[in-house]
C-alpha cells in the first residue's frame, strides 16, 4: 500500500518551478508567446484574420501585453457557426484528440489537441495536483466523467504524469466508488462537488463515514460551487477540498487552481492569459473588479484562442498570493454571466440561493429552483431537501426552518420565495454537473 509521507506536499517537484517565475520573466515568456499565437491564428484561422482585417491591427504590430486588448474576442457562437472544425489552426493530420462539450441548444462544440496541447495539458494539470499538496505517493480516484467531457481524461494523464496512482472510475455506480475508495486506500478524489457530497451521504446509508478513509484531497471543479459548500464538505469528510477551473475551449481542467492557501485559483499564466472586461461593454475592469473572464491560449496550437469570453464571472485578485506563486489568482467562480435569472425584476444567480440555504443548519446542499409563471406573474420556488433527522421532527420544527430559510434567501436576493422542504433524496443526483434551474415559465405562461 502506497503511504503518503506527511510532508508529501512540502517536497518541491520541478515541475512547479514554473509557478515561481519572477514576474518579468513571466511578462516577457507570456509577450513572446503571444505574438506567436496571435500570428498563427491569422494565417490559419479565417475568421480571426477576417476580424483583424477590419480593425485594421495585425499581429505584427503587438508591442506589450497590453496590446492583447486591441485583439478582436472569440465568442462561444464563433465554435458553433464554424463547427466542427472551421477554427482548426492545424491540419487533422497534426490532430491527436478531439473532446466536444455539448451545449443546451444546437451543435455541440468541437475542440482539439495536437500532441505538443495534450503536453501541455498534462503539465498544467500536473501542476495544479502538486498546488493541492499531491504527489506521486497518492492514490487517485477520477470520479469525473471519461468520454467527450474533458473532465475525466485530463485528470487521469495530469495524475499519471504526476507518478500517482490513478483509478480512472468515471462518474457514476456510487457504492461501487465507496467501495473502492476504502478498499484502494484512496487518498485523492477528483469530481464535481455535488456528487462528492452524494458520495457522502450515500457512504453514510451505507454504514460508512469518510471521515474514517485514507482520503485527504478532494479536486473539485466543473461547476460553481460556494464557500458554504466547502465547508460542508470539508466538515463531513475530513478532507481538504480545492476548488479547480477549467473550460474545454481553452484546454479543459487545470486553467487554475487552489493552492494550500485556498484564496483564489492561481490561473497558469505561461499558458492562459487572463483579462477581466465588464460584460456588457466588453470594457476593461480593474484588478479586484468583478466582472467576466476572458482568456487568450498563449501555447495552444490545434485551435489557437484569442481573448475566449467565458461567461465566467469573477475578479483578478490584486494581492500576492501568500504561497509564493507569482502566478495571478482569481476569486472562485461563483456564477456565469448566462445562467442569471431574472425574476420579477431582480438578477438571481444559484450560487446566492445555494449560499442563503447553506446558511441555515438542517439542509443539505441538494436544492433545485422551480421557476414557474401563473397569470403572468413569476414564481420562483426552491425545493431544499432536509436532513434525514430533521425531516422526522414535528411539523412546528419544520415549519420554522422553512421560515428561517425563507428570511435567509429574502436577505440576499431581496425577493420573498417559496420553499418547499422536500425528503431527503428527492432531488435527482447527478453523477456530473448538477442541474440547478428548472425554467418551466415558457410552458405554461
Ligand atoms: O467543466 C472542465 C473541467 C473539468 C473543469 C473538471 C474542472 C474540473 P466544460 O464542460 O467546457 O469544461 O465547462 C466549462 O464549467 O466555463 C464554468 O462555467 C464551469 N466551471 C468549470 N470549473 C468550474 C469551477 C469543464 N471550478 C464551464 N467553478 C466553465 C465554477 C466552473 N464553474
Amino acid at each position: 500500500m502506497k503511504q503518503t509521507p506527511k510532508n508529501a506536499g512540502d517536497w518541491f517537484h520541478p515541475a512547479a518551478a514554473l509557478d515561481y517565475l519572477p514576474v518579468d520573466h513571466l511578462r516577457a515568456l507570456q509577450l513572446k508567446r503571444l505574438k506567436t499565437i496571435a500570428q498563427l491564428a491569422y494565417d490559419r484561422v479565417a475568421l480571426t484574420s477576417g476580424r483583424m482585417d477590419t480593425a485594421g491591427f495585425r499581429p505584427q504590430d503587438i508591442s506589450s501585453l497590453d496590446d492583447i486588448r486591441r485583439l478582436p474576442f472569440t465568442v462561444k457562437t464563433d465554435l458553433r457557426d464554424t463547427y466542427p472544425f472551421g477554427m482548426f489552426a492545424t491540419p487533422l493530420e497534426e490532430v491527436v484528440r478531439l473532446h466536444s462539450s455539448s451545449g443546451t441548444t444546437g451543435k455541440p462544440i468541437v475542440v482539439a489537441y495536437t500532441q505538443e496541447d495534450l503536453e501541455v495539458w498534462s503539465s498544467v494539470m500536473v501542476r495544479s495536483f502538486i498546488a493541492c499538496g499531491v504527489s506521486r505517493h497518492d492514490v487517485i480516484q477520477n470520479a469525473y466523467g471519461y468520454g467527450l467531457f474533458t473532465g475525466g481524461l485530463g485528470a487521469h494523464y495530469g495524475a499519471e504524469a504526476l507518478g500517482a496512482t490513478v483509478i480512472p472510475i468515471s462518474g457514476g455506480a456510487t457504492d461501487r466508488q465507496i467501495m473502492v475508495m476504502k478498499d484502494f486506500c484512496v487518498t485523492v478524489v477528483c469530481c464535481t462537488p455535488s456528487y462528492f457530497v452524494h458520495m457522502i451521504e450515500r457512504a453514510r446509508e451505507l454504514g460508512e463515514d469518510i471521515r474514517n478513509f485514507p482520503l485527504r484531497v478532494g479536486v473539485f471543479g466543473a461547476e460553481p460551487w460556494s464557500e458554504a459548500m466547502r465547508k460542508h464538505i470539508e466538515t463531513e469528510s475530513g478532507i481538504r477540498a480545492h476548488d479547480i477551473y477549467g473550460l474545454s475551449e481553452i484546454i479543459g481542467p487545470g486553467v487554475g487552481i487552489e493552492c494550500d492557501c485556498q484564496k483564489g485559483l492561481h490561473i497558469f499564466e505561461d499558458h492562459f492569459y487572463p483579462e477581466i472586461i465588464n460584460p456588457t461593454t466588453g470594457e476593461p475592469c480593474k484588478d479586484g473588479d468583478e466582472g467576466e473572464l476572458v482568456l487568450t491560449t498563449l501555447s495552444k496550437r490545434a485551435i489557437p484562442m484569442l481573448r475566449y469570453r467565458t461567461r465566467d464571472i469573477t475578479c483578478i485578485i490584486p494581492e500576492p498570493c501568500p504561497c509564493g506563486r507569482t502566478l495571478r489568482r482569481i476569486g472562485r467562480i461563483s456564477r456565469r454571466s448566462d445562467d442569471m435569472f431574472i425574476i420579477r425584476g431582480v438578477n438571481v444567480f444559484p450560487s446566492q440561493v445555494e449560499a442563503a440555504l447553506l446558511a441555515v443548519e438542517g439542509t443539505v446542499p441538494h436544492y433545485q429552483i422551480v421557476l414557474t409563471r401563473e397569470k403572468g406573474l413569476d414564481q420562483m420556488e426552491v425545493q431544499v431537501e432536509v436532513t434525514p433527522e430533521v425531516f422526522t421532527d414535528t411539523v412546528g420544527a419544520l415549519e420554522h426552518l422553512q421560515t428561517t430559510i425563507e428570511k435567509s434567501i429574502e436577505n440576499i436576493l431581496g425577493i420573498n420565495v417559496k420553499i418547499r422542504l422536500v425528503e431527503p433524496h428527492t432531488i435527482e443526483r447527478s453523477m456530473g454537473k448538477a442541474k440547478r434551474i428548472i425554467d418551466k415559465r415558457n410552458l405554461n405562461s
